[in-house]
């Protein structure tokens, strides 16, 4: 049975900033992800916090809100059959010194918290940050 899904990517600061946005956004092309929504902007403190409030007890979730709020970002909601795992796969592992070649983190990661892309985990938390960023 088929399973089209809709997730949220981020293309972070750090990979921006590198002009690197195109390039990340020809690997989702390239792995059959159709971009059906996306946006450039600059998210204050604030708003990044909102966004990672499941991280809010974590030692990291100040510099993280920091980090997400510190340039522009590429925001998009990818389509695609089992699009939720299917990015988390094609992004690689959180720390990019773990994730598997050909992924995005291997490809263009700096470090655990300059890992150049966000992708939702969980077909309920990808309607969530769906919404918070294009609904809303
Ligand atoms: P994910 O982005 O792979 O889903 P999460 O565990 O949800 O990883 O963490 C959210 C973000 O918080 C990560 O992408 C990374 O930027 C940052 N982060 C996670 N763990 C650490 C850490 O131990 N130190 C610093 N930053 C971290
Ligand atoms: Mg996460």
């Amino acid at each position: 049975m088929s399973n089209i899904e809709r997730t949220l990517s981020i293309i972070k600061p750090d990979a921006v900033e590198r002009n690197l946005d195109g390039q990340i956004k020809d690997m989702f092309l390239s792995n059959g992800f159709t971009i059906v929504q996306e946006k450039k902007i600059k998210i204050g403190k604030l708003e990044a916090e909102k966004f990672y409030k499941v991280h809010e007890t974590k030692p990291f979730y100040n510099d993280l809100c920091t980090y997400l709020s510190s340039g522009p970002i590429v925001v998009m909601t990818l389509e695609k059959e089992n699009a939720i795992l299917a990015n988390r796969e094609l992004m690689g592992s959180t720390n990019p010194k773990d994730a598997k070649e050909g992924t995005i983190r291997k490809k263009f990661g700096i470090s655990i918290d300059k890992n150049s892309v966000h992708g939702s985990d969980s077909p309920e938390n990808a309607k969530i940050e769906i919404d918070f960023f294009f609904n809303s």
